[in-house]
């Protein structure tokens, strides 16, 4: 299998730091320039059918090209330790709490960051207003988990799952426009610290 990646790229990072938990080397990784528009190429776009990253192309030529897919089908092939739930009770939590923090908190930080970063111009004009009204979105949704999070250590169940990995990449993606959640938000801010803290994190960096 090869993986079609960019480096520092939020949503292939959830990939990556995925397979460094699950201790998953064999699959080949293969960096595409984003500014250099690869991916936008008719030859990336006729295999993978998306102008994006991440892919992850099988060895019968499939390519699957969203993050959390990739992540799932992995899941299916390399089961432990477990991401996405031990039973139909888990696995609905941790979904629910996967498409909450993807929709609410990641997807805005890194529209936040996308209309901020000049050098991500190339992908997207800058529009301080548009980044602005994002990144009070994604703030909202942290005061919610920042509650959530007083009186437990992981967003969805008592351990580590897919849900902290699409929230963390989210608020990381930040760092490129040196953004820090604010400091009153502890509980949120102590989750973000020791999912940073993983040795996995550095995966996707
Ligand atoms: N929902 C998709 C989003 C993929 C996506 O937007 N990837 C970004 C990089 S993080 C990308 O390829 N952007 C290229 C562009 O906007 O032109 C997923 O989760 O894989």
């Amino acid at each position: 299998m090869k993986l079609y990646d960019t480096q520092r790229a939020p949503n292939p990072r959830r990939v990556r730091w995925l397979m460094a938990e699950k201790g998953i080397e064999d699959i080949e990784i293969v960096q595409v320039d984003l500014l250099a528009g690869q991916h936008r190429t008719s030859e990336y776009r006729d295999k993978v059918g998306a102008p994006h990253v991440p892919a992850l192309e099988l060895d019968d030529g499939t390519c699957i090209s969203e993050s959390l897919a990739i992540c799932r089908y992995l899941e299916t092939l390399y089961p432990e330790p477990n991401l996405f739930g031990r039973d139909a009770r888990e696995q609905a939590e941790i979904e629910m709490w996967t498409r909450r923090v993807e929709m609410y908190l990641s997807t805005p930080m890194m529209l936040t960051v996308r209309f901020t970063h000049p050098a991500l111009a190339t992908l997207e004009e800058p529009k301080p207003e548009v980044a602005a009204y994002n990144r009070d979105s994604a703030e909202r949704y942290m005061k919610v988990l920042d509650r959530r999070l007083a009186d437990r250590e992981f967003i969805a169940t008592d351990r580590f799952t897919i849900a902290d990995i699409v929230a963390a990449t989210g608020v990381d993606f930040g760092r490129l426009i040196k953004y820090r959640p604010p400091e009153d938000y502890i509980h949120f801010n102590r989750w973000l610290e020791a999912c940073r803290a993983r040795p996995t994190a550095k995966a996707g960096l």
